[in-house]
């Protein structure tokens, strides 16, 4: 082995590495399913009873197309929409409704802390670390879809 073709070895092993950022990363850690949507390690944060929780996860569409998120609820909250972090500028962060409801055909989006998030609103029970909360997701292709996400402070 010449030198040229180790040089060119460890640019490749470089660029590989490099190009492994945290969204691609995972990934790569799940495999998608043969067709519709499947949700993995769904969890949710804590949450008073008359306060708000959010929930993350990662949203697996094995399809060819694009789906849309139509409608979200849980027997656990009043109210619950998908929404997005955005930068308010001046340091500070804040959160709306995701007006992009749109999960990629042969992708996974990851819902993360400081990110895309299901925030649960008006919540009718405590959401204590160790609980169990139900969600609905309904999507116009793959239909509705519910989960079970345990309670936990960190990710
Ligand atoms: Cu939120």
């Amino acid at each position: 082995m010449n030198k040229y073709i180790i040089a060119t070895l460890f640019a490749g092993l470089f660029i590989i590495t490099s190009c492994s950022s945290e969204e691609t990363a995972s990934e790569h850690e799940f495999i998608l399913p043969d067709e519709g949507i499947e949700i993995a390690e769904a969890w949710a944060r804590p949450g008073r009873e008359n306060g708000v929780s959010a929930v993350y996860m990662h949203v697996l569409n094995g399809s060819a197309d694009t789906d849309t998120l139509v409608s979200l609820s849980s027997p656990s909250a009043g109210l619950v929409e998908l929404h997005e972090t955005f930068d308010r500028g001046e340091g500070m962060m804040g959160m709306r409704e995701s007006e992009e409801p749109y999960f990629p055909g042969k992708s996974v989006v990851t819902m993360r802390p400081g990110g895309l998030h299901v925030m649960l609103m008006q919540l009718n029970e405590v959401l204590t670390e160790g609980a169990e909360v139900e969600l609905n997701l309904v999507f116009s292709h793959a239909g509705e879809i519910t989960v079970t996400a345990p309670v936990r402070s960190q990710d």
